[in-house]
């Protein structure tokens, strides 16, 4: 039986992943005997060095607050991030674990520079209908949210046919104060984006809501207008994800739409990054950890999506979400935080490559608190039915 209990107390708001932060927890006595001051260890681990932190006395049946610097070790990345701390307190090492959210203070820093001339980056999801598009969306709230719940606010389930049908702006400055606007597409097919589409979403030209089956042609009048003209640098895309599923790889005409649309994304100079999904269909263990990809399968399926993009590995991610959990999990979390990093670094570099630099590059917004603001927010009823 556990005499002694140690639990993490959550931070207020989320601490930058790779610098040092003050660690708050709670240590109950369950003992008839009371325990004298003591220290207590944070032990070293790949993430971070040893430190020490102080412990008052603990009476009996009584539960004590106390803070530990952990103090992370140089060239960590957010991959590294772990799941649980050692804490040597009186003789016994305690195991003791922290949520991914914990992690993601420093996303809320980014911000586009001031001749970017939109408040927030636009991050387009893009790629082979089906391919979990939405459902990322999904995982990215779930990550972000201090709650221990899933979030489904994009409805996903698209195997046959389009699920998404129009672009849909999420805005994440809103829910949980980083600044991207994440922008949900319907899914790629030979039949689809034939009207040169993906060119006007990456220019802003498209408000979000608008649908797949809308012709810029007949709503010229109202692209050209004012209204539309003077927001369109706001909705300009500054970094793509391009999904596409494992079985992609192994069907020829599919391959060629990849090609045809990465190869395009590339001309831009957007940098895409590949996220390649439902590899647990081939390696259920990716589950359990989709940034260990080191086993033969999930090897053999990111040098197949090299040899045909021609695109360095460290722009190959292995997309897991969340289908039929019900908690959110520490491994997928870190995952898709990895892949939420390097979108913000790239549309951050893009941004300054495209505009330069100018002003303050990084702000630090409010970060959610617990308990978070509503995450379903309704849409402002909008007189047209698109949402500039
Ligand atoms: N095996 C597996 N299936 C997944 C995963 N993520 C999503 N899916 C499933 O993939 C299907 C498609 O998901 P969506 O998120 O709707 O895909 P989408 O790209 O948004 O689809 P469209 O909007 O129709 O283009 C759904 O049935 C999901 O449950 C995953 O990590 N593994
Ligand atoms: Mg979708």
């Amino acid at each position: 039986m556990s005499v002694i209990e140690i639990y993490v107390v959550p931070p207020k708001t989320p601490v930058a992943a790779c610098e040092d932060f003050p660690l708050t927890l709670e240590i109950s006595n369950c003992t008839t005997s009371d325990l004298p001051a003591d220290r207590l260890i944070m032990c070293k681990g790949k993430y971070n060095r040893q430190s020490m932190g102080q412990v008052p006395a603990i009476p009996s049946n009584q539960t004590v607050t106390v803070s530990v610097d952990v103090k992370v070790n140089p060239a960590v990345s957010v991959e590294d991030v772990p799941k649980i701390f050692q804490v040597s307190y009186r003789g016994t090492v305690y195991p003791v674990e922290v949520p991914v959210f914990m992690f993601t203070g420093h996303l809320r820093t980014f911000k586009p520079t001031e001749n970017t001339s939109s408040p927030n980056f636009n991050v387009l999801l893009y790629g082979i209908a089906g391919a979990a598009k939405s459902s990322f969306l999904n995982s990215i709230l779930t990550l972000l949210s201090p709650k221990w719940n899933i979030i489904t606010q994009a409805a996903s389930g698209g195997s046959v046919g389009h699920v998404t049908r129009k672009i849909t702006r999420y805005s994440i400055k809103d829910q949980f104060g980083v600044n991207i606007n994440f922008w949900d597409t319907w899914g790629l097919t030979p039949n689809s984006y034939q009207a040169d589409e993906l060119y006007y979403i990456l220019s802003g030209a498209l408000p979000s809501g608008w649908d797949m089956n809308d012709s810029v042609a007949k709503e010229l009048t109202y692209l050209n207008s004012q209204e539309v003209q003077n927001t369109k640098q706001a909705r300009k895309i500054h970094a793509v994800i391009f999904f596409i599923s494992h079985a992609s790889l192994s069907d020829r005409e599919t391959v060629e739409i990849i090609k045809a649309n990465y190869g395009y994304l590339q001309t831009h100079e957007l940098n895409p990054i590949l996220v390649l999904t439902k590899t647990d269909e081939v390696f259920a263990d990716i589950r359990n950890d989709p940034l260990k990809t080191d086993s033969a399968a999930i090897r053999d399926l990111v040098q197949k999506a090299v040899s045909i993009l021609n695109i360095p590995e460290n722009f190959i991610y292995c997309g897991i979400n969340y289908t039929k959990e019900k908690k959110k999990t520490f491994e997928i979390d870190r995952a898709n935080f990895a892949i939420l990093d390097k979108v913000l670094n790239i549309a951050y570099q893009n941004g300054i490559r495209e505009y330069g630099f100018s002003g303050p590059s990084v702000v630090a917004n409010p970060a959610p608190v617990y308990p978070t603001p509503a995450a379903n927010v309704p849409r402002k009823q909008a007189e047209s039915k698109y949402e500039l």
